[in-house]
C-alpha cells in the first residue's frame, strides 16, 4: 500500500509544473542583404502550471527579441516585450502580424543556412533549442 502511495505521490510530482512543446517552428526566407528577419512557431504548455519565454539566442544572429503586432492609430507596429506568458493547457501562436521571435543583425543568409538553430529560454523549463527550416511567407 504505501508502495503505491509512494508511486502515486512521484507520478504527481513529475506530472506537476509547466511542460512545454514547441511545434511548426518556422523562418522567414529574406534576401541575403536583409539583417534582420523573423521566426514563428506554436508553444504549446501541456503542464499544469504557467511557464514563460524570457529569452531567446540564435547563433546566426547578433540577438533576437520577442515582438508582438500592435495597431497604433491605425499603423501597425511591432514592439518588444519583455516576456511571453504560455499558460497551461493554452497554445500561444507566433505568426505573420503578430508575435514574433525577432531576429536581428543577421551574420548569415538564412537562405543559405537553410536551417536555423534557436535557443528559446523559459523562466521554468529552461533552454528548449529548435531547428528551424527557413521558408518565404506565403501569401
Ligand atoms: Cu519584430
Amino acid at each position: 500500500m504505501l508502495r503505491i502511495l509512494l508511486g502515486l505521490l512521484f507520478v504527481t510530482l513529475a506530472l506537476a509544473g509547466p511542460r512545454i512543446v514547441v511545434e511548426d517552428a518556422w523562418v522567414r526566407s529574406v534576401p541575403p542583404v536583409s539583417k534582420t528577419t523573423a521566426a514563428f512557431m506554436r508553444i504549446r504548455n501541456e503542464g499544469d502550471e504557467p511557464d514563460r519565454l524570457i529569452g531567446v539566442t540564435t547563433s546566426i544572429a547578433e540577438r533576437a527579441e520577442i515582438h508582438e503586432t500592435v495597431m497604433d492609430k491605425g499603423v501597425m507596429r511591432m514592439r518588444r516585450v519583455e516576456s511571453l506568458t504560455i499558460p497551461p493547457g493554452r497554445t500561444v501562436v507566433l505568426k505573420p502580424m503578430g508575435k514574433h521571435i525577432m531576429i536581428i543583425g543577421l551574420k548569415e543568409s538564412v537562405d543559405q543556412v537553410g536551417k536555423v538553430r534557436i535557443v528559446l529560454i523559459f523562466e521554468k523549463s529552461g533552454r528548449i533549442v529548435v531547428e528551424t527550416p527557413v521558408r518565404p511567407l506565403e501569401r
